[in-house]
């Protein structure tokens, strides 16, 4: 029997984007999601990032969740999702077990102040590395903040669910969620009518005038590299 005799032992990140939901046709975490895959494979080969798509669903993205987190075993989970309306990439700190949202899911499901896990802890931390990353990106000027509330819809669903569903695996791994505004192709940033709208639920914030704010995909696709690095530091 052969033993692998890789130098470095390389390391897994699980990285989950989302489809269109109601109010948004395309979502960006797709493309984003690909980016950092691409970036992060120059970056650092020492990782391994794969990349999965969750419905926009409360039932169908904790199955997902599940099936992808047993079949990947990975070394950390990062979860994207489009808070339309955000005009900086949130680092999200805390998630709530709650359900409750004015908008249906891909599912028809509309869920008013439900639990997502009956009985079960009433909130996570994030345990990404989410104050070292947000000082060290700010310092480097990038547009980021620490959120405190990823809403209460899937989002917020999918990052209660990564902590929950992981520990339950017996997967001690940092896990957690980042919210990402709408955004645009570099230098092209468009003032007309992106197709999206805010949800408040959704993490969104809701503007009268000014239109929806959006930052340029590489832009995004940077911080999201710099936060999974952060994450699974390189080891020696
Ligand atoms: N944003 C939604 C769900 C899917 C997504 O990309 C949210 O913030 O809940």
């Amino acid at each position: 029997m052969t033993m692998a005799t890789t130098p470095t032992q390389a390391r897994t990140l699980l990285l989950t984007f989302f489809g269109p939901f109601p109010g948004v046709p395309v979502n960006p975490t797709v493309a984003l999601a690909e980016g950092a895959q691409r970036l992060l494979t120059r970056m650092r080969p020492d990782l391994n990032v794969i990349t999965r798509e969750l419905p926009v669903s409360y039932d169908g993205s904790s199955t997902a969740l599940r099936a992808a987190l047993q079949e990947v075993q990975p070394d950390a989970l990062i979860s994207l999702g489009v808070a339309v309306g955000r005009d900086v990439v949130s680092l999200e700190q805390v998630t709530i077990n709650l359900d409750s949202a004015g908008i249906e899911d891909n599912d028809g499901d509309q869920r008013c102040d439900e639990p997502i896990a009956p009985g079960g802890q009433e909130a996570y931390f994030s345990s990404l590395p989410v104050r070292a990353s947000f000082e060290r990106l700010r310092a480097a000027g990038e547009p980021v903040e620490i959120s405190y509330t990823a809403g209460t819809y899937v989002c917020n669903h999918v990052f209660y669910e990564g902590q929950r569903i992981s520990r339950e695996l017996g997967l001690s791994i940092p896990a957690g969620f980042v919210h990402v505004p709408a955004t645009c192709a570099d230098g092209e940033k468009t003032t007309e009518d992106t197709g999206m709208t805010a949800h408040r639920d959704a993490g969104g914030v809701v503007r009268d005038e000014q239109g929806i704010p959006q930052l340029p995909e590489s832009t995004v696709v940077r911080i999201i590299a710099e936060v999974a690095s952060d994450t699974l530091p390189a080891v020696n």
